[in-house]
């Protein structure tokens, strides 16, 4: 009997596959061996698919995808899946409209998260709003996507909402940087009650002095509900002589205060080393978008992308990550605070 759960839904139709028997198997998470799961030219006028976020619908999954038009413009695909695995896109991008249903497009869209709150579902992305910002839009039967007009000033990215609010209100996890390819950045909480209006923003966590998170991080996959906290997967990025390399680190945070970071895993919990993360148009990416997960058998499907060109599928347990951070956990002074000055 597992002492670590999942407190959510039950998905017994997730994709899952065994942890290899192999050397490495002490490793936390372990890749899909049929990754990449969506590959080059997967839709017409689009030439790549990555950093993007799925979640269960009905009794199959649905997802938003960050898809790279051949014009280089980066957008938000519409996708369904029977498995999770093989996907079938829309051709045309999600059509946005603003509160009186005029249509309201970004002028370009990225890395979107999906997340359920209650009744509504909300995409959350990265756009431009004079500079990069996070953009945001709400709906109830993926048909209308409505807008909500710039939650938060810029420049920000990685905006990763909570599955739930907490003391009543909604909870945003958020990147604060720079215009450009940011080399600092530290995630914050924000909380509001009604999606509208945000405050009370809270440090979470920083850079950590761990090479492979030393430049910067930033929120990945909603976190997940435990008995031990939110599990959160997120991004940590270090500089090297030959550009940035993102590795998925795992922290879990109080599940009441979630700008309180309980554990803080020191070591990477996947780093590139396959060829569709070693190589593609940007090399030495693994970026976290989203997680499907089951409540009954603990177990987790990680989705990231992969050097921006493919998205990667990978699977652990609560059990063992939660286990594997705890044992190498480091949280700092800045981490363990509410966060608060
Ligand atoms: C970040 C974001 C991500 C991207 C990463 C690596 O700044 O733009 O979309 O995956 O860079 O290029």
């Amino acid at each position: 009997m597992n002492e670590i759960k999942i407190i959510g839904a039950n998905v017994p139709n997730m994709p899952w596959q065994e942890r290899p028997t192999d050397a490495k198997s002490w490793m936390p998470v372990w890749r899909y061996k049929e990754n990449p799961i969506i590959d080059r030219n997967p839709v017409e006028g689009v030439a790549r698919i990555f950093n993007s976020a799925v979640i269960p619908y009905n009794d199959s999954f649905i997802g938003v995808f960050r898809g790279e038009q051949t014009n280089g413009i980066p957008y938000i695909y519409f996708g369904r899946s029977k498995d999770a695995i093989h996907w079938e896109f829309d051709k045309d991008k999600i059509s946005f409209v603003d509160e009186n249903g005029e249509a309201f497009m970004p002028v370009y869209a990225y890395d979107p998260r999906l997340v359920q709150v209650e009744d509504v579902y909300y995409i959350i992305w990265c756009q431009d709003f004079y500079g990069a910002a996070i953009g945001m839009a709400k709906t109830t039967d993926f048909k209308v996507f409505t807008r909500i007009e710039n939650p938060f000033l810029p420049f920000n990215r990685n905006a990763v909402l909570f599955p739930r609010k907490i003391h009543g209100n909604f909870m945003m996890l958020s990147r604060p940087s720079d215009s450009g390819h940011t080399p600092f950045g530290d995630i914050f909480l924000s909380e509001s009650p009604d999606m509208i209006y945000w405050g009370k923003h809270r440090h979470v966590m920083g850079k950590s002095s761990e090479w492979w998170e030393a430049l910067k991080i930033g929120g990945g996959a909603a976190p997940i509900e435990t008995t031990e906290g939110w599990l959160l997967f997120y991004h940590g990025v270090t500089g090297t002589c030959n550009g940035y390399v993102y590795s998925i680190g795992g922290a879990i945070l109080d599940i009441d205060n979630p700008s309180i970071v309980k554990y803080r895993c020191q070591n990477f919990l996947l780093t590139p080393e396959t060829w569709y993360e070693e190589r593609g148009f940007v090399p030495n990416v693994c970026f976290p978008c989203a997680t499907i997960h089951d409540a009954q058998t603990g177990r987790i499907a990680v989705y990231y992308g992969a050097a921006d060109s493919y998205v990667g599928l990978a699977f652990t347990t609560v059990e063992e990550v939660v286990s594997y951070i705890k044992e190498n956990s480091v949280v700092r002074e800045a981490d363990s605070e509410i966060g608060r000055r």
